[in-house]
């Protein structure tokens, strides 16, 4: 008797961009020039950010930073899919994305000028904070969606992680309970190969992360990650899918980050530059710039406008942000839950009477 198959699954991966900036018109999302050239003035804004606060950090004006150049296409491809009501919720290197749901510049600066205020999103911007201990956000987007899927509400939450990150088990709890509960969400997974100094391939001995989605009974596919069209369109189907109670997807895209993992970081440590320079002819803004151009929808002359703006934007968000960083005590309590509970208020009492105990003497 032959064995017979219990089971069986397939692992798609979505490109439509090529890296010469071809389309593939089976799969165009066919998006209205003034949407493409919104995509790209966020990418360009991103990079411009991401590499001041480079700078600033090497300048003492910021501490540590994370920076995501490299990545653009997943984040800006994917909030692009989103509507005004759906939240995301990041782990830590996710300033495109932020920038994308349309987070001022002050708002990213004072967090990483060490700033509570930076915790603080806009009322209408519905991004959670910045996530640091790895793997810990992914379980808050699945109470979201399944908070929506009860409320019959149609917000969706999308989750940011990492390759490294599908390794911690709060990934598998939460593919879990996204799994049995049909939560509406969407797990984005930016694959960049690295765990700080460790390779994809002795992370996890998996054939490709996006399976681990499928032993939780949830669609997964993999994206070409470079390519923002790409990462618009699995998003969007995704998102679609959630709203009618298909349940989550995980979307695995396959990036890299170009440059170091935080600014404490030297990647010429442990990884070689054949591989850098290969990752960096995918660039996801010069490919993307490479298909407006061929579209006759882009020219230097708007180039240099849309360079100049964010510039703008940037160094006013940061002189703002500069200009008003001055840490008062009740920041460390105010952005961690909406009412303080009686344990907190306490601490707080206290603080609060030794520092006016310091101001009466004149300290
Ligand atoms: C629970 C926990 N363990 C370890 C760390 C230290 N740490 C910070 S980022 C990171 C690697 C994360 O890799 P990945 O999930 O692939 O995200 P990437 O940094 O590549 O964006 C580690 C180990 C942490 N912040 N939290
Ligand atoms: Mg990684």
């Amino acid at each position: 008797m032959p064995i017979k198959t219990s089971a069986e699954f397939k692992i798609e991966y979505m490109q439509i961009l090529d890296e010469s900036g071809n389309v593939d018109a089976s799969l165009d999302p066919k998006l209205s020039n003034d949407a493409l050239l919104e995509i790209y003035r966020q990418m360009l804004l991103a990079r411009t950010f991401d590499r001041k606060c480079m700078n600033l950090q090497r300048q003492g004006r910021m501490f540590t930073y994370i920076p995501v150049e490299g990545q653009e296409a997943c984040q800006i491809g994917s909030c692009f899919a989103l509507e005004k009501s759906d939240w995301i919720v990041p782990a830590f290197r996710e300033t495109a994305a932020y920038i994308a749901r349309g987070m001022p510049i002050k708002t990213l600066s004072y967090y990483w000028m060490g700033s509570e205020k930076g915790n603080s999103a806009p009322k209408d911007v519905n991004a959670f904070p910045v996530s640091i201990p790895v793997g810990s956000q992914m379980l808050h987007a699945v109470g979201i969606g399944w908070a929506a899927k009860l409320k019959k509400h149609r917000t969706i939450a999308l989750t940011f992680f990492g390759d490294g990150a599908t390794s911690e088990g709060d990934f598998y709890e939460a593919i879990n309970f996204a799994g049995v509960f049909k939560a509406q969400m969407i797990f984005l997974c930016q694959n960049n190969g690295w765990a700080i100094s460790i390779p994809r391939s002795k992370q996890t001995a998996t054939q490709t992360l996006a399976q681990k989605g499928i032993a939780a009974g949830i669609y997964s596919l993999q994206v070409d990650g470079m390519d923002v069209l790409a990462v618009y369109k699995a998003t969007k189907d995704a998102a679609e899918r959630a709203r009618k109670g298909e349940g989550a997807t995980l979307i695995e895209c396959l990036t890299y980050r170009l440059g170091p993992h935080s600014t404490s970081d030297d990647p010429k440590k442990y990884r070689n530059q054949e591989e850098a320079d290969s990752w960096k002819k995918k660039d996801p803004v010069d490919r993307f710039k490479l298909y407006l151009q061929k579209k006759g929808i882009w020219n230097e002359a708007l180039e240099q406008k849309l360079q100049a703006d964010a510039d703008a934007l940037v160094e006013n968000g940061i002189k703002e942000a500069e200009g008003d960083n001055v840490p008062k005590l009740e920041d460390m309590f105010d952005y961690v839950y909406a009412e303080m509970p009686l344990v907190l208020k306490e601490q707080y009492e206290e603080l609060k009477q030794i520092e006016n105990e310091k101001k009466a003497a004149g300290e």
